[in-house]
């Protein structure tokens, strides 16, 4: 159920500590951790930590977390150097756009030139 810990879900693992991850920041509702296959210089993942399957469904369950993983993804660029730079933030959402773990997450790119329109 949205909301709830999903004993399948890769991405609860890593909250619960049962699966590693390179954490870069935490807050009391989401976690930070570097992709593991970076598709830029820094490729971070934010996640909330409740389970959601997509950006929509937590927008609309818990709207004040869905901000909490923007927030974290702009003090992320902080952290990181780049928010001067630039950076994208990109919910890849539903199979077709190239989701492929179904945990919300917001991917935070940045350190290398950025295409328009993406791929
Ligand atoms: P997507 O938007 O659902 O395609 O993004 C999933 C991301 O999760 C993708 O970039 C993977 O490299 C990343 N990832 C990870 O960081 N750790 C993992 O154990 C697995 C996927 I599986």
């Amino acid at each position: 159920m949205a909301g709830e810990p999903d004993a399948n879900c890769l991405f609860c693992k890593i909250v619960a500590g049962e699966v590693p991850a390179t954490v870069v920041l935490e807050t009391e509702t989401t976690v930070a951790f570097r992709d593991i296959n970076p598709q830029a210089p820094t490729h971070v993942l934010v996640i909330p930590r409740a389970h959601y399957p997509n950006a929509l469904s937590l927008a609309t369950g818990a709207p004040a977390v869905a901000a909490d993983v923007l927030a974290t993804a702009g003090a992320v660029a902080e952290h990181e150097g780049v928010a001067d730079s630039g950076y994208r933030i990109v919910l890849n959402t539903g199979a077709g756009a190239g989701q492929t773990v179904f945990h919300v997450h917001a991917h935070l790119l940045a350190g290398r030139g950025l295409e328009w329109p993406p791929g």
